[in-house]
């Protein structure tokens, strides 16, 4: 049976990084690993998502209009943008949540590309039969997406050393890996990732 694996980069944004509204604490750490890592899918023609928060300005995900965060990734600002050092390939598919005023959406699979179509329509239609999962935040998107994933049937694997967490409690980052092991999503170390992706000679 021939596998299909993609990369799905998870929210590497401005303001998750330090220097950013929301920071991650050493956020941008990750980047180096993570532009790596794309190197190798992309070598091996596998695909490369990327999702990204894409707030309004006002939006119940908001401090200010009753939610858990301060203003971030408001779209088309500074702060949404992803970090400077990211190197995404030019046909990386772009994913965009968070755009409902009402709702807060963690999980990269309330993701939609450019046409409206969402993360898991998307996987399914490329044949994509697994997707490795890295970037921001552990305790959030990455959680969330790892769960979603599970949920949906698709086969998933974290880069355990390619997130990182907001940690708005202390702990919460180890709880959501521990959440994430319990529900069967297997880690990997990203050096260990090319001799398990097809295409290894
Ligand atoms: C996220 C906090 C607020 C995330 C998004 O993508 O992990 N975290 N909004
Ligand atoms: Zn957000």
């Amino acid at each position: 049976m021939s596998r299909k694996p993609a990369l799905l980069v998870v929210d590497i944004q401005n303001d998750f990084c330090p220097g950013g509204s929301l920071a991650v604490r050493d956020g941008d750490a990750i980047v180096p690993r993570v532009n790596r890592t794309i190197g190798l899918f992309v070598r091996r023609g596998l695909p490369v998502l990327a999702t990204r928060d894409w707030h309004p300005r006002v939006t119940r995900h908001f401090k200010e209009f009753g939610g858990a965060w301060p203003p971030h990734c408001v779209q088309g600002t500074k702060g949404a943008r992803f970090h400077p050092d990211l190197r995404l390939p030019k046909d990386a598919i772009m994913m965009s949540k968070g755009m409902d005023p009402d709702q807060d959406s963690y999980s990269g699979f309330q993701a939609v590309n450019g046409r409206g179509r969402d993360l898991e329509s998307v996987i399914r239609d490329l044949g994509i039969d697994e997707i490795f999962v890295c970037g921001l935040a552990t305790d959030y998107c990455v959680r969330a997406t790892a769960l979603d994933a599970v949920r949906r049937g698709i086969r998933v694997c974290v880069l355990s050393d390619a997130i990182k967490g907001v940690d708005l409690k202390r702990g919460d980052s180890e709880s959501a890996i521990q959440e994430l092991r319990e529900a069967g999503v297997p880690f990997v170390e990203s050096r260990h990732l090319a001799a398990s992706l097809p295409g290894h000679p």
